[in-house]
């Protein structure tokens, strides 16, 4: 099926303690006032925006919080009304949009879509873009940020095992995670992620072969496979000059153009089923530059084009 479900539901996830910086609990207020739901509309996209996630129905669990993971109560309650809620809109058949928030939202984002996958019998590939691989454990944590270790605690790593209590976890193989734009990785973090042999296209792969050859690489493995993609965008991705309005700026990010080719390729492709976007700070932006380019962006995701092109980006136009 190359044509992608023309529903969106947008779900706002105000979380910023699994950040050191805080204010990305701003971040959905901030893509909302940017434009994101009349931009999608526009596109003529079904738009359903569900509002801001709460967790007031959620019970504490009684696991030991681990060491080195702060505020683990709190991020366990929105793993896990995440986890269900993304669940239940991925099987309406409508693309889920999770706005975030800190990227530990993704703890329950992605579970409640790899759930969906197990269900439906499809493999689910996650292209996570992001300067940091966000695979850390508790273990190898530094900061014991657990924004840094959502994408490890999605491919099951352990540490983090009663985050979800009887939310069944669901995870994908490493080899499934596909590591984006990265820059900066712990030693630790490094000598795992060599471990389970994810895959990396770091800044120094970008510059050498461009997004454009990287891309098509990743998505073919998806094709291969029959897979779907959940596309887990961290801002910081960006470089600092196009998007400063982030808590953890790494110099050398991909460009505006580079950027935006991403999502076009992505939208051609028709694989993405899911989407994150995470760690817009609106308290460190300049005047909502970073959550405008951010809309922009997922605007080209979801099919604004300069031109309308005839063919995909790697079709070869036959003679007339
Ligand atoms: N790897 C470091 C830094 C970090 C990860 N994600 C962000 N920063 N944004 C850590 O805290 O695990
Ligand atoms: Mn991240
Ligand atoms: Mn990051």
């Amino acid at each position: 099926d190359p044509t992608p479900p023309h529903r969106i539901a947008v779900l706002g996830a105000p979380i910023d303690l699994g950040a050191s910086v805080r204010g990305t609990l701003m971040g959905p207020a901030a893509l909302r006032t940017a434009g994101l739901i009349t931009v999608l509309e526009s596109l003529g996209l079904d738009v359903t925006d569900y509002g801001d996630v709460g967790f007031a129905d959620i019970a504490e669990l009684g696991d030991e919080p681990p060491a080195n993971a702060k505020h683990y109560r709190q991020i366990q309650r929105w793993s896990r009304v995440l986890a269900r809620r993304s669940h239940e809109l991925a099987q309406t058949g409508a693309i889920p949009v999770f706005l975030g928030g800190d990227h530990s939202l993704s703890m329950g984002s992605v579970n409640g879509i790899a759930r969906h996958c197990r269900e439906i019998g499809r493999d689910l590939f996650v292209l996570w873009l992001d300067a940091h691989a966000d695979y850390n454990t508790p273990e190898t944590t530094i900061t014991a940020n657990m924004h840094g270790m959502s994408a490890a605690f999605l491919c099951g790593e352990p540490g983090l095992d009663g985050l979800l209590g009887d939310e069944r976890r669901a995870s994908i193989p490493p080899v499934q995670l596909e590591l984006f734009g990265i820059r900066s990785i712990d030693k630790a973090e490094k000598e795992l992620l060599r471990r389970r042999s994810v895959s990396i296209a770091d800044m120094r792969a970008i510059d050498e072969f461009g997004v454009g050859v990287l891309m098509r690489r990743v998505l073919d493995k998806v094709r291969a496979r029959n897979g779907v993609l959940h596309v887990s965008f961290d801002v910081d991705f960006l470089d600092p000059e196009v998007a400063p309005g982030v808590g953890t700026t790494v110099p050398g990010g991909a460009t505006y153009r580079e950027a935006h080719l991403i999502m076009e390729m992505l939208h051609d492709s028709g694989l993405v089923r899911s989407v994150d976007i995470v760690e817009l700070n609106p308290f460190l932006d300049e005047r909502g530059k970073t959550a405008r380019v951010a809309v922009e962006l997922i605007a080209s995701l979801f099919g604004q084009q300069i031109t309308d092109r005839p063919t995909p980006t790697n079709a070869i136009v036959p003679d007339q």
